[in-house]
């Protein structure tokens, strides 16, 4: 018996014993490779029986072959096993008829268990509409935040994984004494566990996915050891696609793992895992793993707050009319695509203030801010009737104070009447000056439910997208008609 050889007698079984240190639940991984037999009559050699006991009570038994090339190899895998320090664990290796060849080896893990966790243990703040928008690269952070779980498993199983208990705020990396490592944009295996990296499927619908993995250079000592990496996308435990990456010395290689479009069923999951295969030996490497809704977003629009009452013209004014969702025709929306139809409003109002979402959209009367992984935040007017406005907005882009002023990306502001754009303005990250553009559009002809929307969009990052705006709409026929008593004061136009 050594470190990689265990061989019975004829008369005695080789036996390995464990004890447990502590009390507690752990969970075994034990593997045995048989050795090929190079016997004069291969008939001869008749194998060995592999047996696992917890003190006299047997877990597991296997009879395995001596094969005439290669080695047998059988796993066994207990996820619970209870353990006092009082008990022991034995793994038997039995001759059974004779002793030739017998030879093999044990590979044997054992995990402590106790207070794990999974993503079933961790409640997702729902206390605002999520929706199936999600990128790693932005909602990194806690457990469950918008979704995204940071696991460890076993091979490429995607169900069966445990949450990574030991987060390192200010290095934003969950890491673990296997060398298991998992950042926003970076994931390396550990000795026998699996990368997992899940999100919870927010809404029903049709999704696409866009994932990818680069697999860092081979340079270990000895170039032959590392065995490279398999990454697998799931739908549940349904695998979409599969890359296998080979432990490349010379170059970085990158492969997609996207998926054009799935259904998925709201608290389903999509997963990718990062399997190490045998050994984890330069097995690092850098991931990008986002979620976009295909079907339209779960939420209110304007269809359900916007009135066509008499006492509503086509006229309106964000610094006056700042309300509640719908006021005048006014609506405070975010969404997706740089496209003001998917979108919906928002939830969180402090009222006569301002609306916000817990990743960064904010509006006001006379302020607006995008949010990050091409959220846009959008200004909304629906026209009340049929005939022609003047559309009168500015933006006015604050200056660039960060501390890195290369970080930030600027914004583009769109004018639209309901998909087409009317005005598009690019606003660079300044560091020295505010800068305002006009995006007015007169005498634009609408019809009723027109959508004349301003659409800030925060490109790359936000970083200092924070900006300034107005937004008046007027009747360009009427425009004495209605210039009184809409909000019960008089007007100073
Ligand atoms: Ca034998
Ligand atoms: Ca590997
Ligand atoms: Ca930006």
């Amino acid at each position: 018996m050594s470190e990689g050889f265990i061989h019975p007698s004829i008369n005695d079984n080789a036996i390995l014993c464990w004890q447990p240190a502590v009390d507690g639940d752990i969970e075994l991984r034990m593997k045995y490779s048989k050795f090929e037999q190079n016997d004069g009559n291969p008939k001869y050699p008749d194998g060995v029986t592999v047996s696992v006991y917890k003190n006299g009570e047997n877990l597991y038994t296997k009879k395995v072959a001596a094969p005439s090339s290669g080695t047998n190899e059988i796993k066994f895998r207990d996820k619970d096993i209870k353990v006092t320090t009082a008990d022991k664990l034995y793994f038997m290796v039995s001759a059974d008829g004779n002793a030739s060849y017998d030879g093999g080896a044990f590979d044997i893990n054992i995990l402590d268990r106790k207070g794990i966790s999974t993503e079933k243990d961790v409640a997702i703040d729902e206390t605002e509409t999520r929706q199936n928008f999600a990128d790693v690269k932005y909602d990194f952070g806690e457990q469950g935040n918008n979704g995204w779980f940071y696991q460890e498993g076993y091979e490429d199983d995607p169900t069966d994984t445990l949450n990574m208990t030991n987060f390192e705020k200010d290095e934003e990396r969950y890491f673990d004494e296997s060398y298991l490592e998992i950042k926003r944009d970076f994931v390396n295996t550990g000795k026998g566990r699996s990368a997992v990296i899940k999100w919870k499927v927010a809404q029903t619908g049709k999704i696409k996915i866009d994932a990818s993995y680069t697999k860092f250079k081979n340079e270990d000592k000895n170039p032959s050891w590392p065995d490279g990496t398999k990454v697998t996308i799931f739908h549940n435990d349904k695998p979409l696609i599969s890359e296998d990456f080979e432990p490349d010395r010379i170059n970085e290689v990158t492969k997609r793992l996207d998926v054009a479009e799935v259904d998925v069923a709201k608290d389903d999951f999509i997963t990718m895992v990062v399997n190490p295969k045998e050994n984890n030996a330069y097995d690092a490497g850098k991931y990008e793993f986002s979620i976009k809704g295909i079907t339209p977003l779960t939420g209110k629009t304007e269809k359900n707050v916007v009135s066509y009452a008499p006492s509503r013209s086509n006229n309106c004014s964000t610094v006056e009319d700042f309300n509640v969702q719908g006021v005048n025709g006014l609506c405070y929306q975010s969404g997706y695509y740089n496209d003001p139809m998917y979108a919906v409003n928002l939830e969180s109002y402090v009222k006569n203030e301002k609306y916000t979402t817990k990743d960064g959209v904010e509006i006001k009367r006379d302020y607006i801010m995008p949010g990050n992984k091409g959220r846009a935040a959008i200004v909304k007017w629906v026209a009340k009737e049929e005939g022609s406005v003047d559309v009168l907005t500015t933006y006015t882009k604050h200056k660039n104070l960060d501390k890195n002023p290369e970080w930030p990306d600027g914004t583009t502001v769109y004018l639209m009447r309901n998909k087409t754009v009317l005005k598009k303005e690019e606003f660079a990250p300044e560091v020295s000056k505010e800068v305002t553009k006009d995006l007015s559009y007169e005498g634009l002809a609408v019809k009723p439910g027109d959508c004349i929307s301003l659409l800030v969009d925060g490109k790359e990052n936000t970083a200092y997208d924070g900006g300034n705006y107005t937004f008046v709409v007027e009747d360009a026929v009427n425009k004495t008609t209605d210039m009184v008593n809409r909000s019960g004061k008089t007007l100073q136009i």
